[in-house]
Formats: C-alpha cells, structure tokens, sequence
C-alpha cells in the first residue's frame, strides 16, 4: 500500500489518527471553544461531522473581533435511504431539541441536521445510534452511504436490490471502534488491534460512492458515481448488475484538469459477486488513486490516468475471474414521480416533495410536524429519495385515507400545484452554512425558478419537465451538470450557466454562460424557451433540443469572468 504523501496533509492527519481518534476526546472537553482542534476537523468527518460557522453573520462577528459562530453539521447514514418511522421521530427529536428545527434530506439519501453545537455533539449522536442509525463513513475518505433507487413499482426486485445494496454498505463501514469508544463511550478493548482490512490506516484517498439503479428510473443519477450497479432482470426477478465505474461531479472553476465525468460500462455479474467486486474496486483506488493532490484523488482521474482496460484487468487479477460483458439498460428520467403509486405486492407508496429537502415549519406549510403526526401513525416506513424528496412507504389500502388526512393538513400535497420545473429542481444546501458555498443555492432556487415558471407560460411550456440545478459552487453536491439546466456558483448572484443534460441522466450539460446574473439566466433561457416551443420535436425533452439546435448553430460561451 502507499505511504503518506507529504505535500497532502489530509494523509498525514490521516495516518496519525489512530483509526480515526486524532485528539476528538479531547477538543470535545475542551470547553474554552465552540470548536475541535485543527486536525480533528478533517478526522471528525469520518464521524460523520462538519464543524462550520454561520456565514450570514461571520463578516459582521469579525468587525467584532468575534470568533465565528462555530456549530456543527451532522449527517446520517440511510443506505439505501429507508428509514422505519420511530427512527424519524428520533431524528425529528434531535432536529427540534439539537439543532436548527429542520431536516435536511440530502441528494444521497441520507439525513442532514445543523446547527448543533459541541456542547450537544455526543448527545445527537448517542440519540442517532439509540435510533439504530448511525453516522459514521457518512462523511470522509471512505465508501459513502450507498444509494438505491427510491419508487420502483417492482417491489419484489427492489427488495433484492436494496438489500444487496444495505449489505454493501454494512461491508464497506470501516472498522475501527473509535466511533464506539468517542460517542458512544464504549470501553477501549486492548486486546483487538484495529484492523482495516479493507481501508488500512490511510483510508482511501478520496470520498468514494455507490449508487444502484432499477431502469427505467434512475433517480440515483447512477453515471454520476465511482462505481454504479444497474439492475438486470427476468420477469421481475433480479439476475445481476451492469457494473458502470468512474463517474463523479466535482470541478475547480478555473483549474481544467479537474471536471465532471459520466461513468462508463465495465461489465457485468450476479448479484452474489457484487461485495467481493466493489471491495477489490475499492482496494484498486486505495492502491493507485492520487494520494498527493486531492483535486485530482478521486476515482475518476486514476481510471481516466491509467486506461479502463487497465482496471478491467486489475479487477480481473485481484479476483482470479474474468468479468462478464456488461449488458444493455435503458433509463428514461432522473427526476421523481410524485403522488400515490401501486407496487405489485398491493402496498401504497406516496411520493411528496419537499423543496431542496428542507423539512421546516414555515408561515406556509408545518412540514416537520406533519412528518412527525404521519411518523406516529405509519405502519410502513419512509424512502429519501436522491432528488431530496420523501416516500411514505408500503402503506396498506386502508391506511391512506388518514395519510392523506395528514398530508393535507400540513400543506404537505404541495407536489399538486407545483410546475414540474419545480417539481424537477434540486439545490445544495449552500448559504449559509456551507463552507464552501460562493453563491447561494436552496435559499435562492425557489425565488429563480418563480421567474423561470413564468416565461415557461409565456411559452406554453407550462407543462413541460425540465430538470433544473443549482450548487453554490462547482464541487457539485446538487449533481448540477446532469441537469437540462444547472447552474454553478461562482460569486454572489454569478452562476455559471449549463445547458443540454439528457432528462434521463446519461448526458452531461455543457457551460453556455459564465458567470452570469438574473438577467443573463433569464435573457438567455427567454430565447431558447421561445426557439423550443416552436421548433421542438415530438416528446423532445429541453435537454436534447439544446443539444440538437447548437449542432445546427452553436451558442458562443460568454466569458466575461
Ligand atoms: Fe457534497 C463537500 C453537502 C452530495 C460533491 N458537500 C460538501 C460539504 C460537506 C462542504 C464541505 O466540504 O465543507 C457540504 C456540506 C454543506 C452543508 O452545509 O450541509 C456538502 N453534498 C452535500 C449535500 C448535503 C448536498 C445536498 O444539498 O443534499 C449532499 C450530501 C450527500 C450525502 O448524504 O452523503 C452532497 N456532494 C454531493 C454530491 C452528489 C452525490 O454524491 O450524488 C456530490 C457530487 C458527486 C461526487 O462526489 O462526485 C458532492 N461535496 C462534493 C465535493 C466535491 C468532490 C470532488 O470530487 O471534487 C465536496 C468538496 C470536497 O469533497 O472536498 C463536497
Ligand atoms: Fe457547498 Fe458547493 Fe456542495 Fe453546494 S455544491 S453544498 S456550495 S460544497
């Protein structure tokens, strides 16, 4: 295995963690400060913890010779993204009395809370594993939560599929107990050495990610992951996966070695191969991935480096087999299907949408509370879905009345007046808590998309599903350029503007506008809304008129940067 690359000191943190415990007791005690040591900020995301301050008031906080106002960002693992109600009256209890009265539903499936601060750090997470979720390898250089489709109508194959898909994930969680000895105060056990068999003591090089798709849905954005498995089947029984690799969204404005990537088909196999396969995927870029640069670490870059032939043989080496040739799929939306739907085991399953994943009691709707009434009355249990909405699942013909009773009450039917633009819209949480964020993105999509509704009308597109996305920077958490229209933050109120994603999920959009405002947005889609209503082909989704008309005459990219 490869050693600590010096000029990357992630590695350095890493490897002097001790699996994973740096100093966190410690900066946990440590009641001087609202935030942990230096380094227990990069291994406290393993944890699956982010320590941020609140962006609104930091300018003003540093005029006061203020420290920043520090809090933490928790994530919840979900594979698969299935949750049982009394987990989410659990979570929902951590929401209200912990953090910052909302659920975050992210676009992996997973749970987000904010706003907690060190002081009820131990107690969230001690209430999560009470729950029997937890949040470790949600975050950090390890195997993600692993996405499964959300609303297949087979629910025989979803099963399947699912649970090959929590039992990867149960696989790939590191191993180390320093999760148990720091949150959940177990004992240290002197006698078991830690052991990584899998990740050693460097962990990987890079955040990893594993999605499953059942075509013709692929609202996992399946393309978009490291390593993707897309269900094959016969008369509804699953018979394996086509095994994609090698796709990721991250990019650096500016820096052109660093981009957004759709995977590729490597092959084939059964279902029973698919653990001992992602593992020696795994352990393939452990070996080789780019430990000295991270923007250029993630899986993505060292097949792109080396050659897929390369890692087909690679694979094929470290298992003693040779991989199957990958066969045929075919997806025709990345996007959700909301309302009620009839899977063909007799349950009910109804689809809300809850904008950019955002669960609050507002003026308008009371979200949380009406997840919570629903959460004490359901039998079945609740689906994340990757495009940040949620499932009331498995829900018997005789339970629906009193679910949409709830539903109603608590202005959680809203998917019934909503245009599908907006229905088809996801944000990154952004401003004001992400770090990273150079523009705002959940705070503003909803304000834009109102502006874009409007000369959809105008149009009479009124009724046409476009997938719209916005991040407040380029790493991409909305999956932005597998939109039909993504947007890129750049500065305030400046997005890069792309166009021309497949509706499906298997083409990325292309930059038509950087750095654009308001106006440029809507000056820009203005004209094409007007040249798509009147030349567009039958069902031609906006994504492939874009694509079709700039074969004809391509747009020139305005760079006024
Ligand atoms: Fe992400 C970093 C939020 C999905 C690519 N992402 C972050 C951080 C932790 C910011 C940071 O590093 O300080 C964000 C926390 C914001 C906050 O305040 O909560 C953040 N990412 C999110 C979420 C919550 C967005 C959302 O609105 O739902 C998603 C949580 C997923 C989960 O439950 O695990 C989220 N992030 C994604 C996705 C989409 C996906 O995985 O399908 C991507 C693009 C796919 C990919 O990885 O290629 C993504 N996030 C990134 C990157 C860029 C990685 C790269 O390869 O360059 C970063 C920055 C980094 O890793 O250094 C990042
Ligand atoms: Fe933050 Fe950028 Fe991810 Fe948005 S895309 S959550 S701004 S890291």
């Amino acid at each position: 295995m490869r050693k600590s690359i010096s000029s990357n000191p992630v590695e350095g943190i890493k490897a002097a963690s001790n699996y994973l415990r740096g100093t966190l007791q410690k900066s946990l005690l440590d009641g001087a400060t609202g935030t942990i040591a230096e380094n227990d900020t990069q291994v406290s995301k393993f944890h699956g913890i982010y320590q941020q301050d609140d962006r609104d008031v930091r300018e003003n906080r540093r005029r006061q010779k203020l420290e920043p106002d520090h809090s933490f960002m928790v994530r919840a693992r979900v594979p698969g993204g299935i949750c049982k109600p009394a987990q989410w009256l659990a979570l929902d209890a951590i929401a209200t009395r912990w953090a910052n009265h909302s659920l975050r539903l992210t676009t992996r499936q997973a749970f987000q809370f904010h706003g907690i601060v060190k002081h009820d750090l131990k107690s969230s997470i001690q209430a999560i594993n009470d729950s029997l979720m937890d949040t470790i390898a949600a975050c950090g250089d390890v195997n993600r939560n692993v996405m499964c489709t959300a609303l297949p109508e087979l629910s025989q194959l979803h099963t399947q599929v699912y649970q090959t898909a929590a039992s990867l994930s149960e696989h790939l969680t590191p191993n180390t107990r320093a999760y148990h000895e720091i949150w959940l105060d177990q004992k240290k056990v002197n006698d078991s050495k830690d052991n990584e068999p899998i990740y050693g003591d460097h962990y990987l090089p890079r955040k990893f990610k594993i999605a499953f798709a059942i075509p013709p849905h692929n609202d996992v954005d399946v393309l978009a992951h490291d390593l993707g498995f897309i269900a094959t089947e016969d008369a509804g029984k699953l018979t394996g996966f086509t095994i994609t690799v090698a796709g990721g969204m991250g990019a650096t404005h500016g820096d052109a070695t660093t981009y957004p990537k759709l995977a590729v088909a490597l092959g084939w196999c059964k279902p029973d191969q698919v653990t001992e396969i992602s593992e020696a995927i795994v352990t393939i870029q452990r070996d080789f991935g780019d430990r000295s640069k991270r923007k250029h670490a993630r899986f993505k870059y060292t097949v792109e480096d080396r050659g897929l032939a390369w890692l087909r043989q690679e694979l094929e080496r470290r298992l003693g087999y040779l991989i199957e040739p990958a066969q045929t799929y075919e997806f025709t939306r990345n996007g959700d299907h909301f309302g009620w739907q009839l899977s063909d085991d007799g349950s009910w399953h109804l689809l809300l949408f809850t904008e950019n994943g955002r669960l609050a009691d507002t003026d308008r709707a009371k979200q949380l509370t009406g997840m919570r009434e629903i959460a004490r009355v359901h039998k079945g249990d609740f689906r994340l879905t990757p495009n940040q909405n949620v499932v009331i699942a498995n829900v018997a013909a005789s339970q629906k009345p009193a679910i949409d009773a709830l539903v109603q009450q608590h202005g959680l039917d809203s998917y019934k007046q909503l245009s599908r633009l907006r229905l088809h819209s996801l944000a990154c949480v952004a401003l004001p808590t992400c770090g990273q964020a150079m523009a705002e993105a959940e705070r503003y999509l909803p304000d834009l998309i109102a502006k874009v509704e409007k000369l959809l009308q105008q149009y009479q597109l009124q009724n046409q599903a476009i997938t719209i996305r916005m991040t407040g920077c380029p790493n991409g958490c909305a999956r932005p350029y597998l939109a039909e229209i993504g947007l890129v933050g750049k500065a305030p109120g400046r997005f890069n503007l792309h166009l021309g994603a497949a509706f499906n999920g298997t083409r990325l959009n292309q930059m038509i506008k950087e750095n654009a405002d308001e106006a440029d947005i809507l000056a820009v889609l203005d004209q094409l809304f007007a040249q798509y209503s009147a030349n567009r082909r039958d069902n031609e989704h906006f994504g492939d008129y874009f694509v079709r008309s700039q074969q004809a005459s391509p747009m020139e990219v305005d760079q006024h940067a």
